[in-house]
């Protein structure tokens, strides 16, 4: 009897025609040092990893490797626990190649993802210390026919809250109901802007 699943040529058993999406971001914040700022150290930066709903993904994520400027002290910086970030001092932009290792269940290769740190905003924007530089992109990370055990794993787990990162206050919250029904709102402006030009059109004629 076809139960939806097959053994892959690892032994693993798969959902046969499903796929699995992790929404993350990723992203930096980085504080301008004002007063205090030399020619060596002009900002102090964060770079993190987040699911895209700040849930806590530790039961899928197994580490996540953050590689630094050569400049840095030990640039491959490793961590195993939420919250997912690094914090650093500098005073050069650079890019931050960000690996996530999922849980060894999973059977998924790593992925990684690369993160631009931006430390000043446009020209016309005076450096501050009132509030952070940020920079975040939103990122689906598709597990395609995924290993059954894991994906049962993942889905009967609880979901509770990541431990805040350092700059959570900063970060933004993309919730995918609330996305949802932007897109609506949008179709039902726009529908309703067809309707007056149809009307307009017709009444010109
Ligand atoms: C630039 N291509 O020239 C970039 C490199 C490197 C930034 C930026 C090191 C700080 C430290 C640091 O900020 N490196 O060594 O403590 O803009």
């Amino acid at each position: 009897m076809d139960d939806g699943t097959f053994i892959d040529e690892h032994g693993d058993r798969r959902l046969r025609d499903t796929e699995m999406v992790l929404p993350v971001v990723v992203g930096t914040c980085a504080w301008w040092l004002g007063k205090k700022a030399s020619d060596t150290v002009t900002h102090r930066w964060t770079v993190y990893l987040k699911a895209a709903n700040n849930e806590d993904i530790s039961h899928i994520v197994q580490k996540v490797t953050f590689e630094l400027h050569h400049t840095f002290n030990n640039p491959h910086r490793v961590v195993l626990q939420p919250p997912y970030e690094v914090t650093e001092q500098g005073w050069g932009e650079f890019d931050i190649n960000i690996t996530l290792s999922f849980t060894p269940d999973s059977r998924e290769k790593d992925v990684s993802i690369l993160h631009r740190l931006k430390l000043y905003e446009n020209e016309s924007t005076p450096n501050t210390t009132k509030k952070p530089v940020m920079s975040e992109v939103y990122e689906e990370l598709v597990f395609i026919e995924p290993v059954e055990a894991f994906y049962r794993r993942m889905t009967s787990t609880i979901p509770r809250p990541a431990p805040e990162l350092s700059c959570q206050p900063y970060t933004s919250q993309y919730d995918e109901r609330e996305e949802l029904d932007k897109l609506k709102d949008c179709r039902t402006r726009v529908s309703a802007m067809m309707s007056d030009v149809r009307k307009e059109f017709e009444g010109a004629r």
